[in-house]
């Protein structure tokens, strides 16, 4: 009811991904609706259950309000003879997304859930998640992540929320009460059936909905078949439907001009709107009220098509007249870009829309023309520009631009770091910025504590708290800065330092169970997991060590006194038809079997390389961190949200002045971390100039060393190395190569005096505070969306 009185947001997010396996500190509320399924135990009304039961230190978090539970819930479990640990291990990722884009929409759901915003998020329930990544002898495969196998507890089926989705068919004129209409006869209806996910809110009794859509055979247009004797091929048909929620598309980039895919993201998307619809419908009449009543908010380009579906929606079913249904679509949708990259920009060949969503295309059309009749009126004749804006791509395959029918309906659109927004005003969409100024804004990104502290690092949770006398922080995390005042404190020293020793031991059996490198705690853990691109530029990274490798073999015993060991952790997947991101992985490995066996180096360097990296994965792997780094060449990352949770984390940063790195460096000041490379406006110059090898004699020899089958797999490694060869190093590691080391060097020198790096760290975290998702959230709920908190009167 409450959620009806209020306006409400809904966050259209395809490919949303859930969070991870337990996710976002996944709470079931056991009322009486809502039962744990899988026959574990049942505690009473209103008492809450949390799967962070897999940590295995309960006693760590002995401040942390939920830790009673822990042990009622071990005891309630062993009463029924299970072990609370060996069970939480059986339960993987729910990885319905790609990486950060996915991730961050988790974050946002537990922000809006423990803000009390009335809001509801919606994605697709995928059969398969992202592929899980094996390693054979250094080479990544894919293998299926079948994650709904054993079921999936926390999802509650609902049977009876289901709705028709249609697709392919025929566009027809009729004439209705005197007026001519365009009526869309589909050819195929596929079932949207709703699983629900509760997110509840920490420290509230909100909880909110994460409604994913499954794909079921629908009997309407089977009848034909079965009675005409063709029941075979009706079943097969009927099985077909299924596909359309089935797997997870793995390339977070590119994957333009698919079927299945755009069968996907319209599945979504008509299935989101009618359930929308259908609950504003249960309560109003008058479509003018939809505004005031409803926000949504389209998560990157992927679900833009709901901008052409409210539109048919309003206009065919409704029967409102065009320019009120618009004006109605206008208000109701934002957008947020995630991307610079061109092509990560969503384009639907014409041909291919017109085929699975014929009445759609007719409606792109007609938004296009009073897009361009409009910006004729502004823009006389200017062709160049005109064509640049229009929503319709010409060329060998003409193209509808999501991104741009985005931009021609949404109120706001927003970027998620500032310098994104400065990205996509002078570059991406600067024609768009000229003419309406106002739409652009930025909301930087940001993670929410409640995972990425309270869950994944218990003890240093209890720290916090104990410090801040408080553990009010975990709602309010703008307290944290308090631990400033005791940055240079001894006792909060020792503590700290104790925290990262436990966290560095846990990574390193978990590094040694699955790699057989045994690592030592007094080296510097330094990580980089992420997904594999080259503007991530992982391959700097490793360049980077084999300039330490190569050094290392070239020092006497007594200069080898004066290193400062690291232990080298890389983690990632590369989409599996990304050629060059697969050799980057392969050359982790060749580096690591090189190095790790080496005499003469010893515990001075190790490299290992962590497979199948995923949110589980990043939980235990960021606590334990010392310095993490974040190489993308300036300008690529939109924001990077990896740096926010090892901020967080008291992990130093090592970084390019990129996406959030810069906001960051202001909160907790640039000496406080390690910043290096070519800022933004030099790149343009730097690519002129083409510097590269020459640019430096280090990376000359590095990429030497690679080339000339220094690692094995001479062959194979050619084509990686021409990617940074003069005149082809569109990422700029040559030119970055001497910066990147000194920055290195910095952190080496910073380690050697740990009470100074301890005091780093504290600051670091101390200043993580601007980098929650509650910030994040309540900045789009008063810019953007207009919602106020509605506390649960129960
Ligand atoms: C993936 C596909 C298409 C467009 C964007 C993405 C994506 O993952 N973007 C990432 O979104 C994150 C959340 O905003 C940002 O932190 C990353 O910088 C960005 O790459």
């Amino acid at each position: 009811m409450m959620q009806l009185v209020c306006k409400k947001i809904f966050l259209i997010m395809l490919n949303l991904l859930l969070l991870d396996q337990d996710s976002i500190l996944m709470i079931l509320k056991l009322t009486r609706h809502w039962r744990i399924v899988s026959g574990i135990g049942l505690l009473n009304d209103g008492m809450i259950l949390t799967s962070i039961l897999r940590r295995k230190t309960p006693s760590d978090c002995t401040s942390f309000r939920l830790s009673f539970l822990w042990d009622q819930y071990a005891d309630a479990l062993s009463q029924l003879g299970f072990d609370y640990e060996v069970l939480a291990e059986q339960e993987g990722d729910a990885a319905l997304g790609n990486g950060g884009l996915a991730r961050l929409a988790a974050c946002q759901m537990d922000s809006l859930a423990t803000l009390d915003y009335p809001a509801w998020g919606y994605g697709l329930r995928y059969q398969y998640g992202l592929f899980r990544q094996i390693i054979v002898d250094g080479f990544q495969h894919e293998q299926p992540d079948f994650w709904l196998n054993f079921g999936n507890p926390w999802e509650i089926e609902r049977v009876h929320v289901s709705y028709p989705v249609k697709f392919y068919g025929t566009v027809e004129e009729e004439v209705l009460n005197g007026k001519t209409c365009r009526v869309w006869i589909p050819a195929e209806s596929v079932e949207a059936v709703a699983y629900d996910n509760p997110i509840p809110g920490y420290g509230t009794r909100n909880a909110i909905n994460l409604r994913l859509w499954a794909a079921k055979p629908s009997d309407q247009y089977d009848m034909e078949s079965y009675t005409t004797g063709d029941y075979i091929n009706a079943i097969v048909n009927r099985q077909k439907a299924e596909t359309i929620s089935n797997v997870l598309y793995p390339d977070d980039r590119s994957y333009q001009g698919k079927e299945l895919r755009l069968k996907q993201q319209y599945f979504f998307v008509s299935a989101s709107l009618q359930d929308i619809i259908r609950r504003f419908k249960d309560l109003h009449n008058n479509f003018d009220e939809f505004p005031e009543k409803v926000a949504l908010q389209i998560n990157d380009t992927h679900p833009s098509i709901a901008i052409a579906e409210v539109m048919r929606v309003l206009v065919d079913e409704e029967h409102l007249d065009w320019s009120k249904a618009w004006g109605i679509a206008c208000k109701i949708f934002s957008v947020t870009i995630h991307a610079v990259q061109p092509e990560a920009l969503e384009k639907v060949p014409i041909d291919l829309l017109g085929s699975v969503l014929p009445r759609h295309l007719e409606i792109i059309y007609e938004i296009n023309y009073c897009l361009m009749e409009e910006l004729k009126k502004i823009l006389g004749q200017d062709y160049d520009k005109l064509s640049r804006m229009s929503i319709i791509e010409e060329g060998a395959v003409k193209c509808i631009r999501m991104a741009n029918l985005s931009l021609a309906c949404c109120h706001t659109v927003n970027g998620v770091s500032r310098l994104h927004l400065e990205t996509l005003k002078t570059r991406v969409f600067k024609d768009f910025y000229e003419l309406w100024p106002q739409k652009f804004q930025f909301k930087t990104n940001g993670v929410t504590q409640r995972r990425w502290i309270v869950v994944s690092n218990p003890s240093l949770c209890s720290i916090i708290s104990k410090w801040l006398g408080t553990e009010a922080w975990i709602r309010n995390v703008d307290l944290i800065a308090g631990l400033r005042e005791y940055a240079e404190d001894p006792d909060l020293h020792a503590e700290w330092k104790n925290m990262k020793k436990v966290n560095k031991m846990r990574l390193a059996e978990y590094i040694e169970t699955l790699t057989s490198v045994k690592v030592s705690l007094d080296a510097m853990f330094d990580v980089q997991i992420k997904r594999i691109h080259e503007y991530k530029r992982q391959l700097l990274n490793i360049l980077g060590i084999i300039h330490r490798y190569d050094c290392i073999k070239n020092m006497d015993e007594s200069d080898k006194r004066r290193v400062v060991p690291r232990v080298c952790i890389i983690g990632g997947k590369a989409a599996p038809g990304y050629e060059v991101a697969k050799k980057i992985i392969k050359l982790c490995h060749v580096v690591a079997d090189k190095v790790n066996i080496d005499p003469d180096v010893g515990d001075l360097l190790k490299v290992v390389f962590i497979p199948d990296y995923n949110v589980s994965v990043a939980e235990l792997v960021i606590p334990g961190t010392d310095l993490s780094q974040h190489l993308s060449t300036a300008g690529h990352e939109a924001s990077g949200t990896g740096c926010m949770k090892f901020l967080m984390n008291g992990s130093l940063l090592l970084a390019t002045a990129d996406g959030s790195a810069v906001e960051i460096a202001e909160e907790i000041g640039a000496a406080n971390m390690f910043l290096f490379g070519a800022k933004v406006d030099e790149v343009p110059a730097l690519r002129e100039k083409g510097t590269s090898l020459k640019g430096s004699l280090q990376f000359a020899r590095v990429v030497r060393m690679v080339r000339d089958g220094h690692f094995g797999f001479k062959d194979y490694f050619k084509s990686l190395c021409d990617t940074v060869e003069e005149g082809k190093d569109f990422y700029l590691l040559g030119s970055d190569f001497a910066s990147y080391l000194e920055a290195q060097a910095a952190a080496d020198r910073a380690f050697v005096d740990q009470e100074k790096w301890t005091q780093m760290s504290i600051l670091s975290t101390a200043g993580s505070g601007k980098f929650s998702s509650d910030r994040t959230i309540e900045e789009y709920a008063e810019q953007s969306w207009g919602i106020e908190p509605c506390k649960c009167p129960f």
